[in-house]
């Protein structure tokens, strides 16, 4: 089951499992590491008491499921007893919080985490310094011990922003093993915004990750079966965003059918209303994605359809020294390794195209004459259902609109040569409330 057998499945057989998707899958509640209901789409926070929150993280072994159907061993961190997930849990803390983490290590070979982005941390309450073996550097933090170590880390959380948390020792090995996880903290001027800035405000209902990694698997064989691996031989077959490549990305946090990747990537927003004239004023702001990079190559992401406006990199504002607003829009969003990029943006119903009061000025065509995708609406206007020819199906629930949203790399879309799979997501925008989406 474990051996790393490439499956060229076809195309139809991908779009045969998302046709299982986006039906209203129950929500897990036997995760209790996260949130007591975690939203279906975005963030799901493992939180704890501010201003002094207390994470156990514990090394696991595990597997998940990629696209082309081969299930890959993992390493992982867990929160305290929590069966193996991958990625890490999202940590969510208060800028000020001290916060302490407390690793303990199952693996057979010491373990650390280093908190990039973070000053002064401490290890058993004395400074991070790096460990050195036999006169050689062998890890970036001091480490728990394998098979059974334990090692407290803290640190004052001083900077808002987004940022990484990751192995420090053999990281090259052991990141690549799934060592990692998001580490989000919240300015003081609230959870509905990212910086200490009016302009960072989101609405917090659509505040997404997009978490990027990559696997090599037969690095991963070789850790499974206890062999040395060459890290010249490195070589990256699999490329995922929060722990899942397409089409399980879009599927809902907790989706039951993948037990150990918790964390869903669909963004699924409403459109932004800033029109005055406009009647709606429920969704006065933006929607806000996070982006991390923890592999080793770029990652060049692009929403279709839209600009982001880059806000903040790596934890910090792109502001001046005065705070003048350095924030600037971009098609293609380019995390290198190791980076995070906090991004904001909004989608308007620029035409409010409506089939009564404001019909699109052409004639449509027949749509017994078109090709329609999976999740057609059958319809051009934002929350109608039109009719469908005979035979056809969708996953479409209430008229909403899907937009792709991917890696631009082509081949990092692919799990293993199977296309149009890994880091691929989809913009999901729903009709104006009230309306009659699930
Ligand atoms: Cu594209």
């Amino acid at each position: 089951m474990h051996t790393l057998i490439r499956k060229r499945m076809a195309w139809w057989l991908a779009l045969l499992v998302v046709f299982s998707m986006l039906s209203a899958a129950p929500l897990a509640q036997t995760q209790s590491a996260a949130a007591a209901t975690p939203p279906r789409t975005g963030i799901a926070c493992t939180t704890s008491t501010s201003p002094t929150p207390t994470f156990n993280l514990t090394t696991k072994t595990g597997y998940i499921q990629l696209p082309d159907s081969t299930t890959m061993f993992m390493w992982g961190y867990s929160e305290g007893s929590s069966p193996f997930q991958h990625p890490g849990p999202v940590l969510c803390v208060n800028q000020g919080d001290t916060v302490m983490v407390i690793l303990q290590n199952t693996l057979p070979e010491a373990v650390s985490i280093i908190f990039p982005g973070q000053q002064n941390v401490l290890a058993n309450g004395v400074p991070v310094q790096p460990e050195y073996t036999l006169g050689a550097l062998s890890s970036l933090a001091p480490t728990a011990a394998a098979n059974g170590g334990s090692i407290t880390y803290s640190f004052v959380a001083s900077n808002p922003g987004t940022f990484l948390y990751e192995s420090g020792t053999n990281p090259r090995k052991q990141v690549g093993m799934g060592l990692f996880g998001a580490l989000i903290v919240r300015p003081t001027m609230g959870a509905a915004f990212m910086y200490n800035r009016a302009d960072s405000q989101f609405t917090p209902v659509e505040e997404f990750l997009a978490l990027l990694s990559e696997i090599d698997p037969y690095m991963h064989q070789a850790v499974e079966s206890g062999l040395p691996y060459n890290l010249n031989n490195y070589k990256v077959r699999y490329w995922l965003i929060n722990g899942r490549g397409f089409p399980d990305s879009i599927a809902d946090n907790y989706a039951s059918w993948l037990p150990s990747q918790p964390y869903g990537a669909l963004v699924r927003i409403h459109g932004y209303n800033n029109n005055v004239s406009d009647t709606l004023n429920y969704h006065p702001y933006p929607a806000a994605v996070r982006f991390l990079n923890v592999g080793t190559e770029d990652y060049p992401y692009h929403p279709h359809g839209q600009n982001g406006l880059i806000i903040g990199r790596d934890g910090r504002p792109l502001e001046g020294p005065a705070g003048q607003d350095l924030a600037f829009e971009k098609f293609a969003v380019n995390i290198g390794p190791g980076q995070t990029w906090d991004v904001i943006f909004k989608w308007y119903d620029a035409e409010k195209y409506d089939p009564v009061t404001n019909p699109i000025p052409v004639t449509l065509p027949d749509p017994a004459t078109l090709v329609h995708g999976m999740y057609t609406s059958a319809s051009p206007y934002l929350g109608i259902m039109g009719p469908l020819p005979p035979g056809t199906m969708t996953q479409n629930q209430c008229g909403e609109y899907y937009v792709i949203s991917h890696n631009h790399a082509l081949y990092q879309i692919t799990s293993w040569g199977v296309t149009m799979t890994g880091p691929v997501t989809y913009l999901r925008i729903d009709p104006p409330l009230p309306n009659m989406c699930p």
